[in-house]
């Protein structure tokens, strides 16, 4: 075809870059059963261990015998923490900066902790040795609830530690105390609140859950002794994270340690950490020589990696009787269960909680949380959420409708009164962070429209009146959600993982013909990276997106990352794919300057290449310039056409959205149907609406699992519940409510292509939304703060309470 008649439009368009539905490259193998996961990879003569699992959640152990379970046929070796001891790795560090047991060392601190580590021939035989592990245990008081952790006759969970009066994070009050953070004025909340004309209290708790990703923990070691060297394939959200952990543990030269994470079916925060299975799989290959797989069960994911949330949060709001807000003051108890293994950037004990004080301008806030331990499993991951973001979004959102129900206004109203302004930012909050854009009055008014606010509230009204006079049994409610999240860990400034700054990079390599592969520090478990990456580079070198492989996930390949959660790939390695692409671009003006045999500052950039100002027949392709850098440079500048750029962002990017649902719910039944739940998102400039889409899709999915029916809990003894899917609520399809999206468009002023992250923001809008439109719905039975989460069972109970 002519070059000559290809409209600009056509030019553009075949480039398919940013702000176009390209369809998802990875999709090609996932739906036809080629992908790639860790399960799929089988090396030769590999053998697979198992855990032998604590049936108490508090124990002592007595005595382990392995031998009958060394006797079977087909067992190549019994591990436990005796046999770790000589090698210093029967506990680990954890990123909070606690130790956590790999294999429990003479005591139990959760249900299902790990005791021994069997590894056989197959995983048949493996599940026949674990039985044969004798263990004795001599049962401990249990502690499972976090209220009664600092007690003065509380049971003393770590031993190991009892003495010690500062841990990681500062002071500890009682041996079961992790750790004290407070943020903001003190005095000058003290001080709205003494002025406060209304104040409201509420003890506001956000429940444990689980990330539970399809396919669960897993990991295949194979130590070469040979050569010394060590390649471990797993599911890990930060493969170099992960190698420099395994380097330090293992003593292993990191440059002999190849991390690998294929295809992942799903993190959600769970791949983030090191686990036991990971030490226990590496150790057993040194010791035997051969490769071995840990897989994680269902159960196993349930109940020991990583849980999420269980936040407990005192909250009071100050305002005026007007509905202005003066002052937020929050106390968080925060139960880490066994261990304070807490996926958090290292400073930040309690993650961004503080960006507690949400869409609203407040001029005093004060923050305080205690870390407490309890016998249940350790974790604390961001599930879909940046590092605690999801548990401030939920207790904001629920404490701004708990005050319009007691100044008697409309709680969009108060909103919209309270909404930081568009020109105020950057916006500087009360317990520190600086906002860096929105226009939040915009998306509000989009939304509300969208969904005809006024006449869902009128219908409400009606329907209110109706039940009154006893003729509809169906109450229904409409819950608003206006979250701002914090995204993109971020600044090296206050964000490192054990010491390493959280930057991410990118490096892209353009070979001589005009194609591309580009390697990144980031991974994807479902994201769809593949398709996204190549649309940035696509519009930055003009070079189509179909001609730009994209490669995650191999430490010996990719520039070092810090890896994908806390929707911190598009904030920090989507910048870093524009920087690199911007570097290359720079050199291919010099060339593109000798093809053309103009200065380079007589050329500009258009959509594919390079045209001389005021004489746009006289251009180069970036194609034709890829050709000239390897085949004739001009001279004095290096061959080839390639970058790496290691990017440090200069802050957070803050994302936002106004969400709404609208609900029945049948007081016979406790059964509560959505009728409607409408998403806008602003997330800064668009890479892929369609991937946008699809992720507000899920982590609204998500949402709706945890403010529904999603919950781990314990009965008085620890035995832990809810570890199995017939009573862990996973939605299907059938229960799944019909999403709308929309949007606004507020760039991020510091990022270089202006994008925000935008995969946990449906979980951190989604679940208030869900729940305020429940408490609303019974709001005006007289209900003020109903438990999360609000499965029908409790619906029930609640309407029997209030009297309907
Ligand atoms: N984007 C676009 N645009 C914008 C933004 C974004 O387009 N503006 C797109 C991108 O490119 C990608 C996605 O979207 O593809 C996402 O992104 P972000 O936001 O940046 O994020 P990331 O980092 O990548 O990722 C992460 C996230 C998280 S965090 C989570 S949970 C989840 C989400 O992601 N996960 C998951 N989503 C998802 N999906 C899937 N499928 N799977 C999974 O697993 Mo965490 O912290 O971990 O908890």
């Amino acid at each position: 075809m002519n070059e000559m008649i290809i409209t600009r439009e056509a030019r553009e368009a075949r480039l398919e870059g940013m702000g176009c539905r390209r369809k998802r490259v990875e999709d090609i193998r996932f739906t036809q059963g080629k992908g790639n996961y860790v399960d799929d990879i089988k090396l030769p003569g590999m053998v697979h261990g198992d855990f032998v699992r604590s049936p108490y959640a508090h124990a002592r152990i007595k005595r382990i015998d392995t031998s009958k379970a060394k006797a079977l046929p087909g067992v190549l070796a019994v591990l436990t923490a005796e046999d770790l001891k000589p090698l210093g790795l029967h506990w680990m560090p954890t990123l909070a900066g606690d130790v956590q047991a790999v294999l429990a060392d003479g005591k139990v601190h959760f249900q299902n902790q790990e005791v021994a580590f069997v590894v056989a021939e197959n995983r048949y035989i493996a599940d026949d040795a674990l039985q044969l592990v004798e263990v004795e245990y001599e049962a401990l008081p249990v502690l499972i609830d976090p209220f009664h952790a600092m007690d003065a006759d509380a049971p003393i969970l770590r031993e190991d530690i009892a003495d010690k009066k500062t841990g990681a994070h500062g002071p500890r009050k009682h041996p079961n105390h992790i750790f004290e953070w407070t943020v903001g004025d003190g005095a000058a909340t003290d001080e709205a609140f003494a002025k406060a004309e209304v104040t409201v209290k509420e003890l506001i708790s956000y429940h444990r859950t689980h990330p539970s990703p399809l396919e669960t923990c897993q990991c295949l070691a194979s130590f070469d002794k040979i050569k010394g060297e060590l390649t471990l394939y797993g599911t890990f959200q930060a493969p170099h994270v992960i190698r420099t952990v395994a380097s330090l543990l293992s003593k292993i030269p990191e440059h002999k340690i190849h991390v690998i994470a294929p295809d992942i079916g799903g993190g959600f925060g769970n791949k983030v950490g090191a686990y036991a299975g990971y030490i226990c799989s590496i150790v057993a290959s040194i010791v035997t020589g051969i490769p071995v797989k840990w897989v994680e069960d269902r159960m196993e994911n349930l109940s020991t990696t990583s849980f999420a949330r269980d936040y407990h949060m005192t909250t009071e709001i100050a305002a005026t009787k007007a509905g202005r807000v003066t002052g937020l003051r929050v106390h968080v108890l925060a139960d880490h269960g066994a261990f304070d293994a807490c996926a958090d950037p290292s400073k930040w004990p309690a993650g961004f909680f503080n960006i507690v004080t949400g869409s609203y301008d407040f001029p005093a806030a004060h923050l305080a949380v205690d870390g407490v331990y309890t016998n249940k499993a350790s974790g604390g991951v961001a599930y879909r959420c940046s590092f605690r973001v999801t548990e401030a979004a939920y207790c904001i959102e629920r404490a701004m409708d708990i005050l319009a129900g007691k100044l008697g206004m409309d709680p969009a109203e108060l909103r919209m009164k309270n909404f930081i302004r568009r020109e105020q930012f950057p916006y500087q909050s009360a317990l520190g962070w600086e906002y860096d854009s929105g226009d939040y009055h915009l998306a509000m008014h989009k939304a509300m429209d969208a969904i005809d606010y006024p006449a869902l509230r009128a219908e409400q009204k009606a329907r209110q009146e109706a039940f009154r006079r006893g003729e509809t049994r169906s109450i229904m409610g409409v819950g608003i959600s206006f979250f701002t999240e914090i995204v993109g860990a971020g600044p090296s400034k206050n964000c490192d993982i054990l010491g390493v700054a959280m930057f991410d990079s990118a490096e892209i390599r353009i070979h001589p013909t005009g194609s591309i592969i580009a390697r990144m520090g980031t991974k994807s478990q479902g994201q769809g990276h593949e398709t996204t990456w190549a649309q940035i580079i696509a519009t930055e070198l003009g070079i189509p997106a179909d001609d730009i492989t994209i490669e995650e996930g191999n430490t010996d390949t990719a520039p070092y990352g810090l890896g994908t959660y806390g929707s911190r790939s598009t904030p920090v390695a989507g910048a870093a794919i524009a920087m690199a692409a911007r570097k290359i671009r720079n050199k291919a003006q010099m060339i593109a300057a000798h093809l053309l045999e103009v200065s380079e500052y007589d050329l500009e950039w258009d959509i594919d290449g390079f045209r001389v100002k005021g004489n746009p027949e006289r251009s180069t392709t970036m194609k034709e310039i890829a050709w000239a850098a390897y085949h004739a440079p001009p001279s004095g500048l290096e061959p080839g056409l390639e970058a790496v750029n290691y990017y440090d962002p200069p802050n957070m990017t803050f994302p936002f959205g106004a969400y709404f649902c609208v609900m029945d719910i049948d007081v016979d039944t406790g059964v509560a149907s959505t009728r409607r739940f409408y998403a806008l998102d602003d997330c800064g400039t668009r890479i892929n609406p369609m991937i946008i889409e699809g992720q507000v899709h899920g982590g609204l999915t998500e949402a709706f699992a945890i403010a529904m029916g999603q919950e781990i809990t314990y009965d008085a003894t620890g035995n832990v519940m809810g570890a199995s899917f017939m009573d862990f609520f996973l939605p299907t399809a059938v229960e799944t409510p019909k999403w709308e999206t929309d949007f606004t468009v507020t760039p991020s002023p510091h990022h270089p292509i202006g994008a925000k992250g935008v995969g946990e923001s449906p979980n951190v809008g989604g679940v208030p939304a869900f729940s305020n439109a429940v408490n609303d719905a019974f709001g005006f039975l007289g209900a003020t703060h109903l438990p999360m989460p609000h499965y029908p069972w409790r619906l029930w109970q609640t309407a029997r309470q209030l009297g309907v």
